[in-house]
């Protein structure tokens, strides 16, 4: 047996391992005759066999029905939450080995490229919906290890909804679109979420980050991702530590606001699965760094909040959180079918050197994942399916199905056996074998919650505290939405009660916008400690990748324009030329230069900022445009750097955008030859990403 594990051993994988092992199944059809499924050359695809020209079909035309029995068969079911998703491909390093807390492969030999895939997507809505609506995102990560497939199946926020996986279809049948109407897609704004949220007070802090910008990221390359749950890390010698598991993206963590988060999603509905589609396909890989926090288990009961409870998280001032390797998104789908659609995660897929904890939440899940497979990816070999193959050999007992493809040789399927020598035979740990951390336990059956998660809003509290003033006002206004969506004043009235348990200030802000009074602040929560890790303004602020919109006219100033581009992309953001029609526009001395959108194919929405370019002419076109000046005004009121130079700078004007200089973000100057200074300071605004100081 020892034999087989060095063959595994041999194999080392590499970062290419995967892609080798799907190359197997990819096929490309370019240059090649149409044949039927069984392989036969077909010589007619436009018309079915008929009886004379204008005769019935023939039952015998077999290409026919293959055809239209295959099409009628393409849909199997979305998944039931995550429906909406997109993945990409890549690879994982750790910086240093980690021996001492984990005896995992992947996690030992920095010169190891392990391949991941990756699928984000949102959690409420169905697989058409929108992107970019207030929601969790799901971060599901598959490391394609040389000792099995490892999945650390989290969400871009640290807690949950519910400390008990028993009420996981409650929770979701609350939030998904209202059963006698099937109404709102994609949306938590509804009686039947808040009426679960103000009967089941658990979910006060989850609802503080759902609330929170943290539901609307700028671009899944801008959100960090959680394990959420307590796992175990267990070293060679047996030993565990507590880990919560962070993934942290070098870009930083940013969002949009919600108006234009609302209006993207309908202007471009796959705004985010497009974001990261180009990113990788201009070779802008998205990278996030893995972060672990680690409790030693003899300090589990050092904390004043249960390490069990998954709606508690580990501040990082208190826990900090080691850096210990990174991943990279380096190679879109091939098919998002064949791939991203029939990917299959699992919390229970682990690896030698991580383990469970008995966190209610976490267990129920490790029964809830291959369950649901069976029903979606239609039976039991899921597993055998290429994007969910292990890149190390399978062996056991399993045998048939729906879908078979292994073609096991022998004739045995059982253990123990003389007739095969006892073969497939379990491995002992030394050989790979994964063997569950002993940990001790002790009770009486119950169903019960331990007292010890009983506390709702203390972390919720911590996380109101750690916003900064702009962050609260935005949870104070997504309150007012989502309430103010709620037809029932009752529950309105419930969850303002709520949330006096949380901020005083909060529920009288809320209340006022709903009309309501406020309930005193029972101050049964006190504290005012604080995690500034958990509010944006602290982020990682870099112009990298982002996208601006530069409005340009026939007549524009040729010399600037090109500086600015020049800069724009030194800095790594993507100018795009907006103009009133496609083709070519002509400066004021004749250069030429091309466009990418006009009015019409684009909106202020999709970019990052906006830049009116000089020129007489084309300034004076955008003064008069309409389309022009409602493109500017949204960026402005989305807080996004509005820049101008020479003329362009009028267009600000007209648009009772203020002057320069009097407000936040906004980098304008008549004065053509300061354009490298105006760049260079336009730039540095984009970096800022948005401009809170600005009133609007
Ligand atoms: Fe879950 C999918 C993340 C609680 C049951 N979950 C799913 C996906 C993610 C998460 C990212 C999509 C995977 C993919 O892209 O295919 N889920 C979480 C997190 C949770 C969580 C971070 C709490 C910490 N989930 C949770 C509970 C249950 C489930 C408590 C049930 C007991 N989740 C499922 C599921 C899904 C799923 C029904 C639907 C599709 C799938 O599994 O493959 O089994």
């Amino acid at each position: 047996m020892m034999e087989g594990y060095q063959r595994m051993e041999k194999g080392r994988n590499s970062e290419f391992s995967k892609d080798k092992q799907l190359d197997e199944f990819r096929v490309d059809n370019a240059g090649e005759k149409t044949t039927t499924n069984q392989g036969l050359r077909i010589s007619e695809d436009e018309h079915s066999l008929k009886a004379g020209e204008r005769g019935p079909t023939l039952m015998e035309d077999f290409h026919f029905r293959e055809k239209m029995t295959h099409f009628d068969h393409e849909r199997i079911p979305e998944r039931v939450v995550h429906a909406r998703g997109f993945g990409a491909h890549g690879h994982f390093q750790v910086y240093k080995p980690m021996a001492h807390l984990t005896k995992a492969r992947f996690l030992q030999d920095p010169s190891v490229r392990t391949p991941v895939f990756v699928r984000f997507s949102t959690v409420a809505g169905s697989r058409g919906s929108g992107d970019t609506v207030r929601d969790v995102r799901g971060f599901a990560t598959k490391f394609y290890t040389e000792e099995g497939n490892y999945d650390l199946v989290g969400n871009n926020i640290p807690v949950f909804f519910i400390q008990d996986a028993m009420k996981f279809p409650d929770l979701i049948h609350a939030v998904k679109p209202e059963p006698h109407n099937e109404m709102p897609q994609a949306a938590s704004a509804h009686d039947t979420f808040w009426d679960f949220v103000a009967n089941n007070t658990e979910t006060a802090h989850m609802i503080m980050w759902h609330l929170s910008d943290r539901a609307i990221p700028r671009s899944y390359r801008m959100m960090e991702g959680f394990g959420v749950h307590t796992f175990r890390l267990v070293n060679e010698q047996g030993e565990a530590h507590f880990v919560k598991f962070h993934w942290k993206p070098v870009l930083g963590v940013h969002s949009l606001v919600w108006d234009e988060a609302q209006k993207i999603a309908g202007k471009d509905p796959d705004f985010h699965r497009r974001d990261l589609y180009e990113a990788i396909e201009m070779g802008k890989y998205p990278e996030y760094e893995l972060g672990i926090q680690v409790i030693k288990e003899e300090n589990e009961f050092n904390f004043d909040f249960d390490i069990l409870d998954p709606t508690k998280l580990w501040p990082e001032e208190i826990v900090p959180v080691q850096l210990i390797g990174k991943m990279i998104l380096n190679k879109n789908t091939d098919n998002v079918f064949a791939e991203t659609e029939q990917a299959a995660f699992h919390p229970g897929h682990v690896v030698p050197g991580i383990d469970f904890s008995n966190d209610p939440l976490l267990q129920g899940r490790l029964f809830s994942y291959t369950d649901t497979q069976l029903i979606r990816l239609g039976g039991p070999n899921f597993h055998e399916i290429p994007i969910n193959r292990s890149i190390t050999p399978v062996h056991n007992n399993q045998r048939d199905g729906y879908h078979r493809m292994t073609i096991n040789k022998g004739q045995v399927s059982y253990h123990k056996n003389s007739l095969a020598g006892n073969s497939p035979e379990p491995a002992a740990p030394e050989e790979g074998g994964y063997q569950h951390y002993q940990e001790k336990v002790e009770g009486r059956k119950v169903q019960r919650r331990s007292d010890s998660f009983k506390d709702h809003y203390s972390q919720a509290k911590l996380f109101w505290n750690s916003m900064s003033k702009v962050e609260k006002q935005h949870i104070i206004e997504a309150f007012r939405f989502e309430l103010g969506k709620v037809k029932s004043k009752d529950i309105r009235a419930q969850v303002v009660n709520m949330f006096t348990n949380v901020d005083g200030y909060l529920a009288e802000q809320v209340a006022a916008g709903l009309g309501l009074e406020a309930p005193p602040n029972p101050d049964e929560v006190s504290g005012t400690f604080e995690s500034p890790a958990l509010s944006q303004e602290n982020t990682v602020k870099t112009p990298d990748t982002r996208k601006v919109a530069i409005l340009a006219d026939n007549g524009f100033a040729a010399p600037e324009l090109n500086l600015l581009l020049a800069a724009l992309e030194e800095a790594g953001i993507r100018g795009e030329i907006i103009s009133s029609s496609l083709g070519m526009i002509k400066s004021n001395q004749g250069d030429e230069a091309e466009v990418q959108h006009t009015f019409l194919t684009s909106s202020s929405v999709e970019f990052d900022a906006v830049f009116v370019a000089g020129g007489e002419e084309s300034a004076n076109r955008f003064k008069l445009s309409k389309d022009a000046l409602d493109f500017i005004n949204e960026a402005y009121k989305h807080y996004k750097a509005v820049g101008a130079a020479g003329e362009g700078v009028e267009v600000l004007l007209a648009n009772g955008i203020l002057a320069p200089d009097s407000d936040p973000g906004i980098i304008a100057d008549r004065d053509k030859e300061k354009i490298r200074d105006i760049a260079a300071e336009f730039i540095q605004a984009v970096a800022q990403h948005r401009h809170w100081g600005r009133t609007v």
